[in-house]
């Protein structure tokens, strides 16, 4: 009965908020066409970034990937339903600071450029780049800004829903939310079978976003690595794999190059910072260094922590499974270095 109670809710939250696109906005992205060549925008390295792009450029960059790995013919997707899912898609996410559209299309191109420039089509099939690259756009769905442990202790609606990875689930249920909606379902087309094996690949690639269970999976992961496995097909495996990626994606912000990760960097601090203001204000609570902006100073030491503990021992096992994954270990090498040298300067 809570959890009815607390469904209810949700939905309402929800409703208020949810939109899908507009016929005259799919009519125009229609028109524009996808953009004129993903080598022009840099989409296939792994140094791109969004900062020069318009609003619009950044749905018809995302039309080129789709496009670019033969996903709208593979799988029948109707050149308009992708336009109207994608405009859909760009609505639902909130204009908070750091996880906002921009955000998920980032790391929607991170995972574009490990399939074509990374080598990772020669590990997933279609199917799986399909589901990744859904994933990628739609994992951090209606985000508000806040992190799971600030649902639990405002015992918010989503928090009595979902008690572990809270928003995670309910991004994944805001994606199969838009998928339903008239109009937006680019799966319309797949057999029944590879519908529900892509269902399936898009929760589990999107759950695997909350870094709890990316630290509850990775020793697994790290131990194939070890192992030097190479067929990655036993069905376990590629969950794990699938998983990682997505995880390497979301922060893939840490591998850019400096003047990137500095001005993203300070997104995510501002972000945590408003979090820290309104756990001080609402809740009387002393929020934890992170998120403490008269701690700003302890930002490139937080950094570096960051990337020994969560970021480094990804890159180094997926360029260890696929050397093509390399630029990514080493930009986050580098970024260290930086870091770690203006802590020191502190
Ligand atoms: C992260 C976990 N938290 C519970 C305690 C603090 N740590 S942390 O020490 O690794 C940390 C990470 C501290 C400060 C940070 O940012 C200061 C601006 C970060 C940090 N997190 N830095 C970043 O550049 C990024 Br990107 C992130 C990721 C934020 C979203 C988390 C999603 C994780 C997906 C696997
Ligand atoms: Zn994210």
């Amino acid at each position: 009965a809570v959890k009815l109670m607390a469904k209810q809710q949700v939905a309402l939250e929800v409703l208020s908020y949810h939109a899908t696109a507009q016929q005259d906005e799919v009519e125009k992205l229609k028109q524009a066409g996808p953009v004129e060549s993903t080598e022009k925008l840099n989409l296939q390295t792994f140094a791109f970034s969004d900062f020069t792009l318009v609003e619009d450029e950044t749905l018809q960059a995302s039309i080129c990937m789709f496009e670019e790995c033969n996903l709208i013919n593979k799988f029948h997707i109707p050149y308009d339903v992708l336009c109207r899912w994608l405009l859909s898609v760009r609505k639902n996410y909130r204009p908070v600071i750091y996880h906002n559209w921009r955000h998920a299309f980032n790391v929607a191109q991170t995972m574009f450029a490990m399939f074509k420039t990374g080598g990772m089509s020669k590990v997933m099939s279609d199917l799986e780049a399909f589901a990744l690259l859904v994933a990628c756009l739609c994992h951090d769905l209606d985000h508000r800004g806040t992190n799971n442990a600030f649902q639990l202790k405002t015992a918010s609606a989503l928090s009595q829903l979902y008690s572990t990875s809270t928003m995670e689930h309910h991004h994944f249920d805001h994606c199969i939310m838009i998928l339903n909606s008239e109009g937006n379902n680019i799966f319309q087309f797949l057999s029944p079978e590879d519908y529900r094996e892509l269902i399936r690949m898009l929760e589990g690639a999107i759950l695997s976003t909350d870094l709890a269970l990316y630290f509850k999976k990775r020793n697994d992961f790290f131990k194939l690595v070890e192992q030097g496995v190479t067929d990655w097909e036993e069905p376990k495996h590629k969950d794990l794999l699938r998983g990682m990626m997505m995880t390497a994606c979301d922060v893939s912000a840490i591998t850019k190059p400096w003047e990137v990760q500095r001005r993203v960097a300070e997104l995510v601090a501002s972000e945590f910072f408003e979090q820290g203001d309104m756990e001080r204000e609402q809740l009387k609570e002393e929020p934890i260094a992170m998120m403490d902006r008269r701690k700003k100073s302890e930002l490139p030491k937080m950094q570096v922590g960051f990337i020994d503990a969560i970021c480094m021992p990804v890159y180094k096992n997926l360029a260890t499974l696929q050397p093509q994954l390399a630029p990514l270990h080493d930009g986050v090498q580098h970024n260290r270095s930086q870091w770690q040298q203006l802590a020191d300067t502190e």
